[in-house]
């Protein structure tokens, strides 16, 4: 008999557990799954237990996962699944399967959002998808006992007869205020075994958070196949409990808001600046913004609140190519947005993509010059990847040579060449691009500020110091030499 009221959450890793250990990218960064958290807390409120086992924090999950499975014999096992996570998803429920036959898996995240269907015909150890937020409908099919029905909206199932049923999107989202806190708690050695990226913190412990879920505007390359255009928010009352409790309970003292429009509403954002100035936690926090939704007076009271980095989507230098893919394309306003970071005495951080369509190598010197132009304390610079539920998948391969191999598309390999373009010259230059940026003495007297600034980052870059070394050397992904990790791998902010 299985547990019907006990679930076990599974963040998969995207690559076998044994190559993990040293792998750099582990190194740089590892963050906690916060959407299972928050399904766990919804779910333990509503009386359900659940467990959660996050791959990239512990390389030995495989294990953990079956003693799991052995002495809480769960009814379902979900996992939260990236594209470059989907494959070990899979294997993953196989295991499962194999040691519980009558398990039910349930399979969410911008992956399977995205392509449904498909992937109930293409892989039949997934039962179950639920397409978009998961909380309510993750709930709904715990209570109808693992059966699939059109009245559990959100749900991708198969009918008795085998035909596949996606039952609609839920019509309205979820209050964000109403959710409890996620369940932080139930994530082994958390806050501890999670980093932020290496020199992105003042101090430690520090965690990442979202206060919002979805994005108003449609970039060609990103994947909304979750949230959509929707945009709610918590309220700036919320957010403050939410900081003091993971001040009071675990000690946090900085916080990276991995919102994808932080800034979007801004009296909320004054609101919540106004509580972290009146009545100070403590803490210090980064965010992501968008160049239209910043100004200068909201800076200063952001840092006044203790904003200690934001970045920006800049995307790329070259600005017929920008006009391709945003929306608002002025490198000059963007470059101002910048600036009035600096000069708000908030660090900088723009966000930087290579090898989108349309690009060529004149277009990524020209995204060169512009950034060494800006006063751009850190970058990060992904390989552009046409994800499944990205605007710009559907016609992707007009556009370049694109080799679909999901356990590759983590924005860490170059999937997609596009057209006039090849393998070698994309990673020329994108070795280049970062070796130029290091190189630059105000940069790198910036990295010399940070042992004041973020001791702990140095501690851990002098700890692994031969590994980041072998990385620069070009080895890449340490454990897998074929592979190709960034080290600066944190997900465009
Ligand atoms: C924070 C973040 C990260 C963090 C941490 C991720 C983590 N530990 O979970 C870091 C920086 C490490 C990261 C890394 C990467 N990320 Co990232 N990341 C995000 C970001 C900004 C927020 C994720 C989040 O916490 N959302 C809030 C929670 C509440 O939502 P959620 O996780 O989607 O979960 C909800 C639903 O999806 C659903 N659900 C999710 N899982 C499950 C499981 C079950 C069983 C059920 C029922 C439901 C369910 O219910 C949840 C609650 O409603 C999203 C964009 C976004 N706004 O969502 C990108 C995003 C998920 N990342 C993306 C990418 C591309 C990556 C990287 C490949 C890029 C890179 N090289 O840096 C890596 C891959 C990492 C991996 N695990 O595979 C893409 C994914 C696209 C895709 N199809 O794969 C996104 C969507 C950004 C984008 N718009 O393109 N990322």
């Amino acid at each position: 008999m299985l547990n019907a009221k006990t679930v076990l959450l599974v963040h998969p890793l995207g690559y076998q557990a044994d190559a993990a250990g040293r792998d750099i990218s582990r190194l740089a960064n590892i963050m906690p799954p916060l959407g299972l958290a928050s399904i766990a807390a919804y779910l333990e409120r509503l009386g359900v237990v659940v467990h959660i086992v996050d791959c990239y924090a512990h390389p030995q999950s495989d294990r953990i996962i079956l003693d799991l499975l052995r002495s809480e014999r769960p009814a379902m096992i979900g996992f939260s699944c990236t594209t470059s996570s989907f494959l070990d998803g899979v294997r993953l429920a196989t295991m499962a399967r194999q040691e519980l036959p009558r398990i039910r898996t349930v399979f969410g995240g911008p992956h399977v959002s995205a392509l449904k269907e498909k992937i109930l015909r293409d892989f039949p150890v997934v039962d179950f998808i639920v397409a978009g937020e998961g909380e309510e409908t993750f709930h709904e099919l715990i209570m109808a006992e693992g059966e699939g029905s059109v009245s559990i909206p959100g749900l991708v199932y198969r009918e008795p007869d085998d035909e596949i049923v996606f039952s609609g999107y839920r019509e309205k989202g979820i209050v964000l205020d109403s959710l409890p806190f996620p369940a932080y708690e139930k994530l082994a050695g958390y806050p501890d075994v999670y980093r932020l990226p290496i020199f992105n913190y003042p101090r430690v412990p520090n965690t990442s958070c979202i206060s919002s879920r979805g994005c108003p505007y449609s970039c060609s390359y990103c994947d909304r196949s979750v949230f959509r255009s929707s945009f709610r928010y918590n309220s700036a009352e919320y957010l403050y409990a939410h900081l003091s409790y993971l001040k009071e309970r675990f000690g946090i003292r900085h916080v990276n808001f991995y919102d994808d429009q932080f800034t979007f509403n801004r009296d909320r954002v004054e609101s919540f600046c106004r509580l972290m100035s009146d009545k100070p936690l403590g803490m210090t926090f980064n965010c992501a913004v968008r160049a239209e939704h910043i100004d200068p007076d909201l800076l200063q009271q952001m840092k006044g609140a203790g904003c200690w980095m934001a970045s920006l989507g800049i995307e790329t230098g070259d600005p017929e190519l920008l006009a391709q893919h945003r929306q608002n394309a002025d490198l000059e306003m963007l470059a101002a947005k910048l600036r009035m970071i600096k000069g708000a005495g908030i660090r900088t951080k723009g966000l930087l993509m290579m090898g989108l369509p349309g690009e060529s190598e004149a277009s990524i010197r020209r995204s060169m010059e512009y950034v060494f132009s800006l006063p751009i304390d850190d970058f990060n610079l992904a390989k552009f990847t046409p994800f499944p539920g990205a605007p710009l998948y559907q016609t992707i391969r007009d556009k370049g040579v694109f080799e679909e191999d999901w356990a590759k598309m983590d924005c860490m390999h170059f999937q997609f060449i596009p057209q006039g373009m090849n393998r070698e010259q994309l990673e020329k230059l994108f070795t280049e691009f970062y070796k130029r940026h290091f190189m630059r003495p105000q940069v790198l007297l910036g990295y010399l500020a940070m042992l004041w600034r973020s001791p702990d980052s140095w501690r851990r870059f002098v700890l692994n110091l031969g590994d980041f070394l072998r990385f620069a050397r070009g080895s890449r992904r340490i454990a897998d030499p074929g592979g190709n990790a960034d080290v600066r791998s944190d997900c465009r902010l």
